[in-house]
């Protein structure tokens, strides 16, 4: 049993890493473990779970055990913090560094050429063009892969984005394509496809977990609406959910939002929901998506409207003294109730239409500046199981992209262009509401402003431009002189009154 080779190495035995471990096991995969703390090697291989996989699992007590373990060429899975939130300096092995930076330094005299790392932490992207360029230059393989769908995905199956080097993708392919989800009529797509080069897999991941931001702030709104202007009771949302999730808007945020409902706490007795304080986390990707957004000069308002709702619900102290001091509308809901459902819903459908076309906008963008080919369609397709956004709409998505692979913006795709047109006034209806009523909706509201802007052949940024030329000589250009200027005017000397 001591040469026994082993197909692939995990280091970081925490909840992501232990779930993709057994899974490899299920897949018929042979896999040797080790952790920064090497204890938790031993208690892993310890529980009931792991003993029963027998032979086909193994341990390692150092970098060098766990290489010396693997079939060449060598593939080593990183399932470690993307960032040491916290040093740990007492764990003298790895001090105070970005983590995946320090394991990828051990590991370098260990390896030859041929061999390949990967990194399956929620890094951002521009890490993993960093690394793949400086590991490429070693001879070494570098992946960079999104791996979405929390412990359970990770256990049962997660949607895997896998990015980096191009060379790497034959050696992984099997086993990425074997442990993650699968869709279709006979459940044979896998939900793992070669993504790009470098570090655009960690890109589709963040951009991923964005449009994940968005669709959670929307259905919060929904439910805020239901509850706020209509009163209803977590039985009747319970309902309302159950019937949302047979149409359109099915997927896997809608199920789960509709369980909650259901649920109440064992001490209290009252629903568990009502008890949850309304202050909400997150963990940071989001804020990436809309950073990175700027820098590319795409507006992605949903994921960033989602990021600032959280950070207004975060701010708990300061919202309940304003609300002794600032007041809002007193008026009552006095429409159709059941009419009223139905346009939430409608709202919600076009507002995530909205919150998807801005994501591959982004993509597209971000695909052009640092020079990757993605499959639009197929990325769709990454998210149709195994992972949060999962959901049957992105079976439209991939259809829109099959027409048309050069489609701008998925609004003009024709299934998306009826589907928001057919919700428009429900969704016009549901923002005047909240606007009179005085019930906060960001999403829906920003998503509204979006498609309006987006549909406008004209906007008042030439204002804009003769403000910027008054005060800072910016310079504009004129619509009856196209193809000339730019031009610049002397606005103080030109003005009449
Ligand atoms: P954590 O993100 O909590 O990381 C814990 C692991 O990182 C432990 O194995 C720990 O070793 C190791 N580690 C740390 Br902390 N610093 C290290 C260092 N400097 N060198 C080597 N190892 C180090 O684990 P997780 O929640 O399982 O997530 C793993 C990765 O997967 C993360 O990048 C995460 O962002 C990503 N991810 C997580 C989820 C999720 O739902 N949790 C979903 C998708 C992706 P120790 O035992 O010695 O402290």
């Amino acid at each position: 049993m001591e040469d026994k080779k082993y197909d692939i190495g995990l280091m970081g035995l925490a909840v992501m890493g232990q779930n993709l471990v057994l899974n490899m096991v299920d897949h018929g995969f042979d896999v040797v473990v080790f952790n920064r703390t090497t204890s938790k090697v031993d208690d892993f291989l310890a529980t009931e779970e792991a003993k029963s996989k027998g032979t086909k699992l193994g341990g390692a007590h150092s970098l060098a055990e766990l290489v010396s373990k693997l079939k060449r060429p060598r593939k080593i899975m990183l399932m470690i913090q993307s960032k040491d939130a916290v040093p740990a300096p007492e764990i003298a092995l790895y001090p105070n560094n970005a983590a995946v930076d320090a394991v990828i330094q051990d590991l370098l005299p260990l390896l030859e050429p041929g061999d390949v790392i990967i990194d399956g932490g929620n890094t951002q992207f521009k890490d993993t063009e960093r690394r793949t360029k400086y590991l490429q230059e070693k001879g070494i393989r570098f992946i960079g892969t999104g791996v979405s769908g929390g412990e359970e995905g990770a256990r049962k199956g997660p949607s895997m984005m896998p990015g980096g080097d191009p060379e790497a993708w034959p050696l992984v392919k099997p086993i990425f394509q074997a442990i993650s989800a699968k869709v279709g009529p006979n459940k044979d797509i896998p939900c793992c496809e070669w993504v790009g080069n470098r570090g655009a897999g960690h890109y589709v991941k963040m951009v991923h977990n964005g449009i994940e931001y968005g669709d959670m702030q929307l259905i919060c709104e929904a439910y805020w609406m239901l509850k706020q202007a209509l009163g209803f009771s977590n039985e009747e949302l319970y309902k309302v959910f159950s019937d949302w999730n047979e149409g359109e808007l099915n997927s896997y945020l809608i199920e789960i939002t509709r369980d909650i409902f259901t649920v109440k706490d064992s001490e209290t007795k009252q629903y568990l929901v009502d008890l949850i304080l309304d202050t909400a986390g997150a963990k940071g990707t989001g804020k990436w998506m809309s950073q990175l957004a700027l820098d590319l000069g795409v507006p992605s308002t949903l994921v960033t409207e989602a990021v600032y709702a959280r950070c207004i619900s975060a701010m708990k102290e300061q919202r309940l003294q304003a609300s002794q001091v600032l007041s809002g509308p007193t008026v009552k809901f006095q429409g159709n109730r059941s009419e009223f459902v139905d346009q939430v819903k409608q709202a919600l459908y076009a507002s995530k239409i909205c919150s998807y076309a801005q994501g591959f906008v982004q993509m597209q963008a971000a695909a052009k500046e640092y020079n990757w080919t993605l499959n639009y369609g197929q990325i769709a397709m990454l998210w149709r199981g195994g992972c949060i956004i999962r959901a049957v709409f992105l079976e439209r998505i991939r259809d829109a992209f099959a027409e048309n692979p050069n489609l701008e913006n998925l609004l003009l795709a024709p299934y998306f262009k009826n589907a928001v047109e057919n919700a428009q006034s429900a969704w016009r209806n549901v923002v005047k509401t909240a606007i009179e009523l005085g019930i906060p909706a960001p999403g829906f509201m920003t998503a509204l402003s979006y498609f309006d802007s987006y549909r406008s052949a004209t906007l008042p940024a030439n204002l804009l431009q003769a403000q910027r030329d008054y005060f800072g000589a910016h310079t504009y250009k004129r619509i009856d002189k196209p193809g000339e200027g730019p031009f610049h005017t002397d606005w103080i000397n030109e003005r009449q009154q």
